[in-house]
């Protein structure tokens, strides 16, 4: 290994390699500190409670009272749910008509995914999530899936949670052996911000339909079909479910809609069906579909394709279970729901209020509303222990029919406007969003677009600039330094916006580069797996894992953070949620599984004083035997 790090090193490489070279080059002997497991446990615990948990730069006071929740015990194997038997039996083509077949509204369950993306910040630890997984698929066998992996988990569990995505996964689907689990995959953006060559699209594809995904919806930002096909195909090489989405804007009953009309929808859904979709997703980011709009849309859909209509939306306007009831009764076959408790505002519909608005009703919905009511009640007492992640909207708000910010963005833009100093000028952020998307042309706004449209409408009012001023500026040849993801967007790398885009402000952004015209995936390279193996070998001191590497091609940065930070801290994962999120408090015991059947118990006994090294000491028991560790404070 140490010849390895000498014969890999910049200076060697370059050729310059005289003969002081090793003894002049002291990097080469600075190991990551070898610790054992314990003493990782330790420092990442001691780390929490002197500065907060990872990717926070302070500390958060408990909730009080502090409760936290147990999971109902329930023995033996969870039911297989009737969708799963039948993919199971008859694939892709058998559920499709399947589905068509039932009388009873289906419902999609996003509690472990876009309800806590959409309130939590997507927060919420794959622990917490294992607890309760296996009484939920006791307790509601007849769900259609569970939405539980995709969107933003992807890097946030990298990010924040210090946790391995992929690993999730394959727990959660041990935990559920028996029901479809669904993720949401954003085309050629995968499950990133950008486009990604076409070779990562299909690695990723193929290894989660390994790992547990059984049915993919796929959507693209811009709607633009050629970035979705690449991904459509790959889903139905793997055998899996190919549910393609529609991404809804504007309003089908404005009789001022000139660009998303109901012909808009059905010529997409047309051409998605004809790409060998199995189910078609009406994908209602922003909570936009109105109740009298959704009968409308649903049934010129059902009339325009043979597939079975899975519908998504935010409850941002209040409006959610209406729309839901009106597209049941315009015959919609899935819709997606959260636990009541972690339902509502910028989250899906709550599942307990469907199910009870159709008792009796001919649409009835197989799912039992006491256990809907048990597990609730588990949601709303988790809830509470990460109330740090909470966006502060308390009522639901029809200003999303003017602002149109997508719910999952919504909890997040929010509090980066505070921590930006723009609290105050929150209604301007909102305002200058909607200014925004005017601008860039009325696009599709959604995982990665939205994100554009938020950076510029930061931009401008951090600014306090106007498009005014940024016509002036450019008239007078000055330079305006725009963020990367707006130049990103007029470049093209995202896609080609339905109706164009914007010249005067495309060429002003883009300062006379020339921007795509096509699929951004269309000419790029193929991502070189060999080399950048040799990379994480580095960087892993081992083999990297196949999963390994498709993090590593989808965040590079953010995927050698956290490996590095395992590296230092050890795993973050067995850690309990509340010392995560909160530190402990002297006299506190936690429990650490580091393997199976192998549990460390440690207790919190003092804290010192910041020492003059900028460190505090921090003294804890570990299975009885004290023990100390030195803490950088860096507040
Ligand atoms: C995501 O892409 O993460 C979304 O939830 C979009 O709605
Ligand atoms: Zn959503």
């Amino acid at each position: 290994p140490f010849l390895q790090r000498v014969v890999r090193h910049e200076q060697f490489l370059s050729g310059d390699t005289h003969t002081r070279f090793i003894d002049e080059t002291p990097q080469l002997f600075v190991y990551p500190p070898r610790r054992d497991r314990g003493t990782k446990a330790l420092m990442a615990l001691g780390d929490i409670t002197v500065n907060g948990p990872p990717g926070s730069t302070t500390r958060f006071a408990r909730p009080q009272p502090l409760i936290v929740p147990k999971a109902p015990k329930i023995k033996g194997k969870p039911p297989t749910s009737p969708a799963f038997a039948v993919f199971e039996q008859e694939g892709a083509e058998g559920l499709s008509k399947w589905i068509r077949n039932q009388e009873a509204l289906l419902v999609t369950d996003t509690t472990f995914r876009d309800a806590h993306q959409s309130l939590l910040a997507t927060r919420v630890r794959t622990n917490d999530l294992l607890e309760i997984a296996p009484a939920t698929a006791h307790m509601l066998p007849g769900l259609f899936s569970y939405e539980m992996w995709g969107g933003a988990t992807f890097d946030v569990c990298m990010r924040f949670l210090q946790e391995d995505p992929w690993e999730r996964l394959a727990r959660m689907r041990q935990a559920i052996p028996g029901a479809l689990f669904q993720m949401l995959l954003r085309g050629a953006n995968a499950v990133g911000y950008t486009n990604y060559p076409d070779n990562v699209v299909r690695a990723f594809v193929q290894e989660a339909a390994q790992a547990g995904v059984d049915v993919f919806r796929v959507f693209d930002a811009l709607n633009y079909v050629p970035n979705m096909e690449l991904a459509m195909e790959e889903v139905a090489r793997a055998g899996k479910i190919v549910e393609a989405s529609i991404c809804y804007t504007g309003d089908v009953l404005d009789p001022d809609e000139t660009k998303y009309t109901l012909d808009y929808y059905t010529n997409l859904a047309k051409e998605l069906a004809s790409r060998g979709a199995h189910i078609l997703n009406i994908k209602d980011m922003a909570g936009l579909l109105k109740p009298y709009s959704a009968k409308v849309l649903v049934e010129a859909l059902k009339e325009a394709v043979d597939l079975p209509i899975h519908l998504h939306t935010h409850d941002t306007s209040g409006n959610g279970v209406a729309m839901y009831l009106m597209a049941a009764q315009a015959g919609v076959d899935v819709v997606d729901c959260a636990l009541s408790s972690m339902a509502g505002l910028t989250s899906q519909p709550s599942l307990n209020a469907v199910v009870s608005a159709l008792e009796g009703q001919t649409r009835q919905p197989d799912l039992d509303s006491q256990a809907l009511e048990r597990l609730s009640e588990h949601w709303e007492l988790l809830r509470e222990i990460y109330y740090p992640f909470e966006s502060g909207l308390k009522s639901s708000t029809t200003d999303v029919y003017n602002h149109e910010i997508p719910g999952g963005q919504y909890s997040n833009l929010r509090p980066r406007a505070i921590q930006l100093g723009l609290g105050e000028r929150w209604t301007e952020v909102k305002q200058t969003y909607q200014r925004v998307n005017k601008e860039m042309g009325n696009i599709v706004k959604v995982t990665p677009t939205s994100k554009v449209v938020a950076d510029f409408s930061m931009f401008l009012v951090q600014n306090d600039l106007s498009f005014e001023a940024i016509y002036e500026m450019a008239e007078r040849g000055e330079d305006i330094d725009f963020p990367q993801s707006v130049i990103d967007f007029f470049y093209g790398n995202m896609g080609q916006p339905y109706g164009g885009f914007p010249r005067k402000l495309q060429s002003i952004v883009l300062k006379g580069r020339e921007p795509l015209t096509g699929r951004a995936g269309e000419g790029m390279a193929d991502y070189d797996w060999g080399a950048k193996e040799e990379e994480l070998r580095d960087l892993l001191g081992r083999e990297p894992t196949r999963r390994e590497a498709i993090s590593y091609a989808l965040y590079p940065k953010v995927f050698a953070g956290f490996a590095r930070t395992i590296q230092e801290f050890g795993e973050y994962r067995i850690l309990e949620t509340v010392p995560f999120l909160y530190g402990m408090e002297v006299g506190d015991e936690t429990m650490v599984e580091i393997e199976e059947g192998k549990t460390l118990v440690i207790k919190l006994k003092a804290i010192s004083e910041v020492r003059d090294d900028g460190t505090r000491r921090v003294y804890f028991e570990l299975n009885g035997q004290p023990r100390d560790v030195a803490i950088i404070d860096a507040s």
